[in-house]
C-alpha cells in the first residue's frame, strides 16, 4: 500500500528533477500522452489482445511508446531517486570534511559544542526515537556553522552493558564481536540520515584506548579517598543471579523473570557522590537547564533540613536516633518505628515477640523499597515489646517494626506522629495506637500542614516554624538532639558482578593492608587494564563476577610490595563510561591525556546538551559529579560540564503506546529513508509535534513531509528575474521565524512557516534565484540533501552564511480596509494589518472621497479589524 501511495506521489511530480525540461509545456503533454498509451497497452497485454508479431502498426506504435515510457521511468527513477541525492551529498561531505571540527590551533573562530546522548548499540538497530534528538541538535549545529562558529558535533557508542552480555551468553558469542557488529549497523543507519557528526572523533566506551581513561579516573577517585568498599544490601534475583536496582523489582519479584527476590549484603565499591550533594544542588543556578530537569535533580538529591532526636530505650542503655522534619510535633509522638533491617531490632525484641518479629523481617526482605514506600499499600508491622522514652515529656511509647520505614533514608527509624502524618495515621488506626493532636488547624485528622502548637507544654501557641526552632534548641540543650540535613541521595554503588564492563584497576594484597584495607592501585603505565577474554560469561551463583573464574587473570603481583596479590574481579557500571565521554570527543586521539589542556580550555563547557528526560537524574547527576571531581583535581577548567540542557519527548507507536520489540510496533528508520529519503525522515521527526512532548508516529505524516519536499523541488521551476513584494516580505518573515524558532526548539512551527512560504511560491510562480537560495539556506539544516541539490552554487551550502532578515521587510502585511459611510462603500485604504480603531478612523478621514461623505460628526463608528470601518451619521 505504502509503495502504491509512493508511486502515485512520484508520478504526480514526474520529471521534477529536470527543471529545464519541465518548463516546457508541450513536454508535459507528451508525458501524459505516453502514460495514457502505456496504460492502454498494459490493459491490452493483460487481456491477451496485444500482438506485436502480427505487425499491426497500431500495436507497434503502442509498444514503442510503452518502451519509451519504461525508459523514461527508469531514467526518472535514476534522476529522481532521493537515494542518489542522499548518497551524493553524504559522499561530498565526507570527502570535503565539511563537518570536521577544527582543533583550536587551526582556527580563530569561536567554538560551539553541541552534544547528544550517545546510543547503546543494541542488536535491534536504530529506532526512530534516536533521530529525534540527533536531528534536533543537528539543526542547531548546522545553524551555528552558518553563523560562523567552529562547531563540534560528535557521536560515539555507550557499548558496555547487560543486553550485549545477555545476547552473547544466549548465542555463545564474544561480546566484543557482537558489539562491533552492532556498532557497524548503527553507524550505517546514522550516516544514512545525513547528520553532521564529526566522525573522526567517534569513541566507544568498550575500546581499551577509551576505557584506559575511565580506569585512570576511577583511580583518581580512589587516590582522593572517594572510592571505598562497603557492604551494601542489594535486591538479588535468585534465578537471574544478578543484583537488581529498586526500579527493577516489581511487587517483590524480578522484573525480567518474575522470580523471587532476596536482600543480600554484598561488598561493593562505592563512590562518595554525597560529598557533592550541596554543590550539585547549588550550582544548578549557574546553568541553563529546563526547569523540570533542575527540579528532578533537586528532588533526586532530596535535601531536607530537620532534626535528629535521640530517644532513650526504657530499661536499657540503648538509644534510637530518628530523623524528623517536624520536631514541632514531638509531643504527638505516640510510638516509634524501626525499619526491619535496623540493627537494634533483634536486641529490642522481647522473647514473647521474637518469632513474630523474625518472620516479619524475613517477609520484608523480599519487598523492594519502592513497594514499601508506596503510600497506597496497607501498612503492616509488629510490636517489639520494648518502649522508648520521649525526651521532651518522659512519656513511654511502644517501639514497633514496620516496613514503611526504609533503612536507606535518614536513620532508618522514626518517631511516629499519627495526628499529622498520613502513614502514621493509617498505621495507628489499624493497630489502635493513641492519636494526639499537637498542631491546631482546620479539618479532620490527619492534618499534615502547619499551624500553631497545642498539647505541647511550654511550646503551646507557637507557630510551626517557631516551634521547630525552639524545640530543636531545647533538645540540643538537654543533649537529646540537633539540627541536621538529610539527603535522599546515597553514595554511588560502583561495582557490578558481571563481565561486560571496565575492569576495576585495583589489586588486593594481604601484606599491604595499611590504610586502604589492602587495596592497591595498579600503576598508570599498566593502563588500560584489558578485560580478558574468558570462556564463560554467565554470572555465578555466589554473586561473584565471571572474571573471578579466570585464575590466570586473578592472580598477579602487588605493584607495591611485589608479593602475590589478587585482582578485583568486579567491573564498573554502565554509568562510568558515559559520565565523561563528552571530554574524550574534545581530543579523541590523544595518547597522553584524556584530552589536552588547550583543547579542554577551548571546548568546555558543552554549549548545548540534549537528551531524554529519563536521564535527567542518574546520568546527568553522575556526569556533573564526575566533572566537578575532575575540576577539583585540576583536570578540567570548568566546574559544570553542560551550559545548557534540554530534553525531547518520546516517539510512541501509531496507537499512542510505547514502541517495543515485543509488541512488534517498532518503526525502522531504514525503511523510511529507503522509501522517502533522509530529508523526509528528518523533517518529519521535527515536525511531528512540540519537541519536548511525546508524540505518536504517523506514516501519513511522513508522506505529508515528502509532499512538502516535492513542492520545494517544484518551486525551483519558478525561478525568474522578478518576484512579488509579497514573496520578499514572506521570505524575510520566514527568516525571522525560522531563526527564532530554532533557538526555542520550536522546529514544528519553523517548518510550518517554510511550508507556507513554499505554497506562496506555488501561487505566485515567481521567485528570484537569490531569494530561493536564501530560502534553501534556511531549510538546509532541516533537509540538507535536497537543499544542496537545488541550490545554485557548486559548493555545498552547508557553510553558507545564515540569512539575516530585514525587520522593515519582515513587517506585517498591509491590508485593504473598506471604508463605508452609512453602510455604503465609499473607498478603500491600505493600512497595517494590526491597525487600531482610532488609527483606522484617522486614516480613513484623511481620504478625500470619504471626507466628501462624512459631512457631520459621525454618531457611531463600527470597526471590524482587518475588514472595514463604517461611519454612521
Ligand atoms: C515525625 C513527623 C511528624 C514526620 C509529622 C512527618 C510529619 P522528608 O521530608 O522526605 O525528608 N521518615 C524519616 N525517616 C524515614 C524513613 N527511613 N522511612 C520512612 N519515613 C521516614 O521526610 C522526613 C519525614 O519522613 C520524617 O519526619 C519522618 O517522619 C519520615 F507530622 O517525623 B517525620
Ligand atoms: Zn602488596
Amino acid at each position: 500500500m505504502l509503495w502504491i501511495i509512493f508511486l502515485v506521489d512520484k508520478a504526480q511530480s514526474f520529471e521534477q528533477w529536470q527543471p529545464s525540461a519541465t518548463s516546457n509545456e508541450s513536454h508535459d503533454w507528451l508525458c501524459i500522452f505516453v502514460v495514457l498509451v502505456s496504460a492502454v497497452a498494459v490493459e491490452k497485454l493483460i487481456a491477451g489482445e496485444f500482438n506485436v508479431k502480427k505487425r499491426k502498426s497500431r500495436d507497434r506504435v503502442m509498444c514503442a511508446y510503452t518502451l519509451l515510457f519504461i525508459i523514461r521511468l527508469l531514467r526518472w527513477v535514476h534522476m529522481y531517486d532521493h537515494k542518489n541525492i542522499d548518497a551524493k551529498w553524504q559522499e561530498i561531505w565526507e570527502e570535503k570534511q565539511v563537518f570536521r571540527a577544527l582543533d583550536p590551533s587551526e582556527t580563530d573562530k569561536d567554538p560551539y559544542y553541541c552534544l547528544v546522548e550517545f546510543p547503546f548499540p543494541s542488536g535491534a538497530g536504530l529506532h526512530v526515537g534516536h533521530p529525534r534528538s540527533y536531528t534536533a541538535l543537528d539543526v542547531i549545529a548546522r545553524k551555528r556553522r552558518m553563523e560562523g562558529y567552529n562547531v563540534l558535533y560528535p557521536i560515539g557508542w555507550d557499548a558496555f552493558g547487560l543486553p550485549t552480555e545477555n545476547y552473547a551468553i544466549k548465542t555463545g558469542r564474544n561480546p566484543q564481536e557482537v558489539t562491533q557488529e552492532n556498532i557497524a549497523t548503527f553507524k550505517r543507519q546514522l550516516q544514512a540520515l545525513g547528520l553532521s557528526f564529526d566522525w573522526s572523533r567517534e569513541v566507544s566506551t568498550t575500546d581499551p584506548e577509551y576505557y584506559k581513561w575511565t580506569q585512570w579516573m576511577f583511580l583518581e577517585f580512589f587516590k582522593a579517598g572517594l572510592a571505598y568498599k562497603d557492604k551494601v544490601a542489594i535486591n538479588w534475583c535468585k534465578s537471574c543471579k544478578i543484583g537488581l536496582a529498586n526500579e527493577e523489582v516489581v511487587q517483590g519479584a524480578c522484573e525480567r523473570c518474575g522470580g523471587e527476590i532476596e536482600k543480600r549484603e554484598i561488598e561493593q565499591w562505592m563512590i562518595r557522590i554525597t560529598d557533592y550533594a550541596d554543590r550539585l544542588i547549588e550550582d544548578l543556578d549557574k546553568v541553563d537547564y529546563l526547569e523540570k530537569i533542575k527540579k528532578s535533580q533537586i528532588e533526586w538529591i532530596g535535601r531536607s533540613t530537620g532534626t535528629e532526636i535521640d530517644f532513650r530505650v526504657s530499661d536499657s542503655d540503648q538509644m534510637i536516633k530518628v530523623f524528623t522534619t517536624r520536631p514541632d510535633t514531638i509531643f504527638g509522638a505516640t510510638y516509634m518505628v524501626l525499619a526491619p533491617e535496623h540493627s537494634l531490632v533483634t536486641e529490642l525484641t522481647i522473647d514473647d515477640q521474637h518469632s513474630e518479629v523474625e518472620s516479619y523481617v524475613k517477609e520484608a526482605a523480599k519487598k523492594s523499597d519502592i513497594d514499601r514506600g508506596n503510600d497506597e499499600k496497607e501498612k503492616t508491622g509488629v510490636f517489639t515489646g520494648s518502649y522508648a522514652v520521649n525526651p521532651m515529656n518522659d512519656e513511654k511509647i511502644p517501639i514497633w517494626v514496620a516496613d514503611y520505614v526504609l533503612m536507606g533514608y535518614g536513620t532508618g527509624a522514626i518517631m511516629a506522629v499519627p495526628a499529622h502524618d498520613e502513614r502514621d495515621f493509617a498505621f495507628a488506626t489499624k493497630y489502635t495506637i493513641p492519636i494526639i493532636d499537637v498542631v491546631d488547624g482546620e479539618g479532620e485528622l490527619p492534618r499534615p500542614g502547619s499551624g500553631s502548637s497545642v498539647n505541647s507544654g511550654e511550646f503551646d501557641g507557637l507557630t510551626t516554624e517557631e516551634a521547630k526552632e525552639k524545640i530543636t534548641a531545647k533538645l540540643k540543650e538537654i543533649g537529646a538532639g540537633k539540627a541536621t540535613t538529610n539527603y535522599r541521595l546515597r553514595d554511588w554503588v560502583f561495582s557490578r558482578q558481571r563481565y561486560w564492563g571496565e575492569p576495576i584497576p585495583l589489586v588486593h594484597c594481604e601484606s599491604c593492608s595499611s590504610e586502604t584495607d589492602g587495596w592497591v592501585a595498579i600503576p598508570e603505565s599498566e593502563l588500560p587494564l584489558i578485560l580478558p577474554e574468558i570462556e564463560k560469561y554467565e554470572p555465578t551463583d555466589d554473586g561473584k563476577s565471571p572474571l573471578a573464574s579466570d585464575e590466570a587473570w586473578v592472580h598477579t603481583t602487588c605493584p607495591s610490595c611485589h608479593g602475590p596479590a589478587k585482582r578485583e574481579t568486579d567491573t564498573m557500571p554502565n554509568w562510568a563510561g558515559s559520565s565523561w565521554y563528552f571530554l574524550r570527543y574534545i581530543d579523541a586521539k590523544n595518547n597522553d591525556a584524556f584530552a589536552s589542556e588547550e583543547a579542554l580550555k577551548y571546548w568546555t563547557p558543552v554549549n548545548w546538551y540534549n537528551g531524554g528526560m529519563e536521564h535527567a537524574t542518574l546520568h546527568l547527576l553522575y556526569a556533573r559529579f564526575w566533572h566537578k571531581f575532575l575540576f577539583d583535581r585540576g583536570h578540567v577548567p570548568t566546574d559544570e560540564p553542560f551550559a545548557k540542557r534540554t530534553s525531547h519527548g518520546l516517539i510512541m507507536a501509531e496507537d499512542g503506546t510505547k514502541m517495543s520489540k515485543s509488541k512488534g510496533n517498532v518503526v525502522n528508520p531504514d525503511e523510511i529513508v529507503q522509501s522517502f529519503g533522509a530529508d523526509t525522515l528528518r523533517i518529519y521527526e521535527l515536525f511531528m509535534g512540540p519537541f519536548s512532548e511525546a508524540v505518536p508516529w504517523s506514516t501519513n505524516g511522513v508522506i505529508g513531509m515528502k509532499r512538502f519536499l516535492d513542492k520545494v523541488v517544484r518551486a525551483a521551476e519558478h525561478i525568474s528575474d522578478s518576484e512579488t513584494e509579497e514573496v520578499i516580505r514572506e521570505l524575510h518573515k520566514t527568516i525571522q521565524k525560522v531563526t527564532e524558532d530554532i533557538e526555542g526548539m520550536r522546529f514544528n512551527t519553523a517548518i510550518a512557516q517554510m511550508m507556507s512560504f513554499v505554497n506562496l511560491i506555488g501561487r505566485t510562480q515567481q521567485i528570484t534565484q537569490e531569494s530561493f537560495d536564501l530560502f534553501l539556506t534556511l531549510l538546509n539544516p532541516f533537509a540538507p540533501h535536497v537543499t544542496n541539490e537545488l541550490h545554485s552554487s557548486e559548493e555545498p551550502i552547508d557553510l553558507a552564511e545564515w540569512p539575516v532578515f530585514d525587520p522593515n521587510l519582515a513587517k506585517d502585511d498591509q491590508i485593504e480596509l473598506a471604508v463605508q459611510v452609512n453602510g455604503k462603500l465609499r473607498g478603500t485604504i491600505m493600512v497595517a494589518a494590526d491597525i487600531t480603531e482610532s488609527e483606522a478612523k484617522a486614516q480613513a478621514l484623511e481620504s478625500e472621497n470619504v471626507q466628501k461623505f462624512v459631512v457631520s460628526e459621525p454618531k457611531k463608528v463600527i470597526f471590524v479589524p482587518g475588514r472595514l470601518i463604517n461611519f454612521v451619521l
